[in-house]
């Protein structure tokens, strides 16, 4: 599968959100491109008129890709499965960004290979947003930048897309193609099919035998209300039996708890089977497999399941779902590893939450630089007057943990699990990256958003 922009679709000019920011970008620059499924709306026209919403800065883009991560996706799955016998392990641990395209030239003085292999992944990772960050940064800003990734150089990635938004992205996902429940009376109907998928791990990679529901490892996030009646389908397109456990979910009916020979029979191959609850209980939630797990949770069986509270003491603008996994393709934050994890965006005087989310076997301490992070949840529980600030927070397997960032200083800030062998290597970093990237403009952010979706 190559770049979203591929899709064969016709190209225009972004107009980007805001007055002045097009300029600043140039709309000849490589990001400046859209690529535009026939007989979509004209996205020019639906990112002039969005205003961009708390939670929801993507939603604007639903137009503007909904095509794109579809048709990408659907252009991975059916031929590209690598075959796995059944019971061998998928890859453990290799690292993403590995230097299958190794950059050449010279070394430069006092440096060795290591150096110019960690600065191509960063390379990759920037991709064609580099230019743009003049008109973000300010002048002294990026020549320093700019300086860093030695553009002078002229290396190809300064005319390629970011490696992470060369391959599916759970929050994009969320955005352009949000699961939404049909309504039978009062319960919300949510349809899911559990699949065989081929995964990038990220966009050098060739793709992986995984599972996933609805096509997409994480599955796409379920999103209800607090006391919500919720009726969850499930079929099993898999070769194998499976079952779906809500995690953290506080049941009426312990049949719905979805463990296999301990609530239910496994589903098996071609089985619809449905999970009924009331959602009584809020936060970060969420769905996997509960049977053979190590493999089919490692393989990508997970995904978020979040209870909004009617009324919520905590206020944000910006939200990001954050799940770690450590079987599938090494260490990955929503399926993918670094330099093919999209980074957390924010504007300056935005507050971000983040669900940290581990589907993983290992515990992983996440460590954001330059500012603390303030943890107002436990697995879904409000900490209320216990929350806490932090700058590295362990995320055990199974544990949840929401946190809040008061994004108020412009900068591309690390963000990583702080074991180091899930982060950095000879070959540069990979797995467990991401990075805090705060623009100036709340306009910034809808143009680099707008350039990763197109
Ligand atoms: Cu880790």
């Amino acid at each position: 599968m190559g770049p979203l922009a591929d899709a064969g679709t016709l190209t225009t000019a972004v107009d980007v959100a805001a007055d002045g920011v097009e300029s600043q970008l140039g709309a000849a620059r490589p990001l400046a491109a859209v690529a535009v499924p026939p007989g979509s709306p004209d996205p020019l026209a639906r990112f002039a008129t969005n205003v961009l919403s708390r939670r929801g800065f993507l939603r604007g883009a639903t137009f503007a890709g909904v095509g794109l991560v579809g048709a990408g996706v659907a252009a991975c799955a059916p031929n590209l499965v690598p075959s796995r016998p059944p019971g061998a392990s998928p890859t453990i641990g290799a690292p993403s960004g590995a230097a299958s395209h190794a950059p050449t030239g010279p070394i430069p003085s006092g440096w060795t290979e290591h150096d110019v292999t960690a600065r191509h992944v960063v390379r990759r990772y920037i991709g064609n947003l580099a230019p743009a960050l003049e008109g973000i940064y300010g002048n002294v800003a990026f020549a320093k930048l700019i300086d860093i990734l030695g553009a002078a150089d002229g290396y190809p990635e300064l005319g390629m897309k970011p490696a992470f938004a060369q391959v599916p992205q759970l929050f994009l996902n969320d955005v352009l193609q949000p699961l939404t429940p049909q309504m039978d009376g009062d319960v919300k109907v949510f349809r899911l099919t559990i699949d065989e998928i081929a995964q990038r791990i990220d966009e050098l990679k060739d793709p992986i035998a995984a599972l996933g529901y609805n096509g997409q490892a994480p599955g796409p996030t379920i999103r209800v209300t607090e006391g919500d009646k919720v009726r969850a389908i499930f079929t099993n397109n898999l070769k194998e039996t499976t079952g779906v456990h809500f995690h953290g979910v506080e049941f009426d009916d312990f049949f719905q708890d979805g463990v296999p020979f301990v609530t239910q029979k496994p589903i098996t191959p071609g089985e619809t089977y449905s999970y009924e609850f009331t959602a009584k209980n809020i936060g970060s939630l969420m769905y996997h497999s509960h049977h053979n797990a190590t493999d089919q949770v490692g393989r990508g069986l997970l995904g978020a399941f979040i209870v909004e509270p009617k009324v919520n003491p905590v206020t944000y603008d910006r939200e990001y779902v954050w799940i770690s996994n450590d079987a599938l393709g090494g260490f990955t934050i929503n399926g993918h590893g670094f330099p093919a994890v999209v980074p957390v965006l924010a504007a300056a005087g935005e507050s971000v939450l983040i669900r940290f989310m581990n589907e993983g076997v290992m515990m992983h301490p996440w460590h954001l630089h330059g500012y603390a992070m303030n943890v107002v949840a436990r697995d879904g529980h409000a900490l209320g007057s216990a929350a806490f600030a932090c700058d590295t927070l362990g995320v055990n397997p199974g544990e949840r943990f929401d946190v809040v960032i008061k994004a108020d200083r412009p900068g591309v800030w690390a963000f990583h699990c702080h074991i180091l062998p899930h982060v950095e290597g000879l070959a540069g970093m990979f797995g467990m990256v991401s990075t805090l990237i705060v623009v100036p403009e709340k306009a910034h952010v809808d143009a680099i958003v707008n350039a990763i979706v197109s």
